[in-house]
């Protein structure tokens, strides 16, 4: 009597994990934990799981620091891919000045010494532009830089 009972026992048991397998299967991958182990080890499940993050890593977020001063960026040179999301915090270290990239229609506002600003765009086109400070000559005087979109 008690090894019947013993072996309905195992198969109750094995009938809930495959139960819980197949809900498993079933569900659209929420990446809740709920379910424990055991539906990470099934395959569609843990393939599907890997893939659902990979979509925003296509288009990366980019952020940068530019330091201004008289009359000059630091870095004068960055590089991003194409779809990326860039922002660029703007410090300006002496002088009066902005930051612009025409072909982005992103400005900066012009600060003063020790005052910062940032702009954000999407690096929608390929190629290379020039970021400049619009105050009065400053671009002739070589406050420029370059951004590669690659
Ligand atoms: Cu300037």
């Amino acid at each position: 009597m008690n090894k019947s009972l013993f072996w309905i026992g195992i198969v109750v048991v094995i009938v809930i994990i495959i139960a819980t397998v197949m809900s498993g299967i079933g569900q659209a991958p929420t990446g809740s934990g709920t379910k424990g182990d055991l539906i990470v080890e099934v395959p569609p499940y843990g393939e599907a799981a890997t893939q659902a993050p990979a979509a925003p890593v296509a288009a990366s977020v980019k952020e940068f620091t530019i330091i201004g001063s008289n009359y000059s960026f630091a870095p004068a040179t960055l590089t991003v891919k194409q779809g990326d999301t860039v922002t660029i915090i703007f410090k300006n270290n002496d002088g009066f000045h902005d930051l612009k990239i025409d072909e982005f229609q992103a400005a900066t506002k012009q600060i003063k010494a020790g005052a910062e600003d940032s702009i954000t765009f999407i690096a929608d086109k390929a190629g290379t532009f020039e970021y400049y400070c619009s105050v009065g000559k400053h671009r002739q005087m070589g406050m420029k830089g370059t951004l590669i979109v690659e």
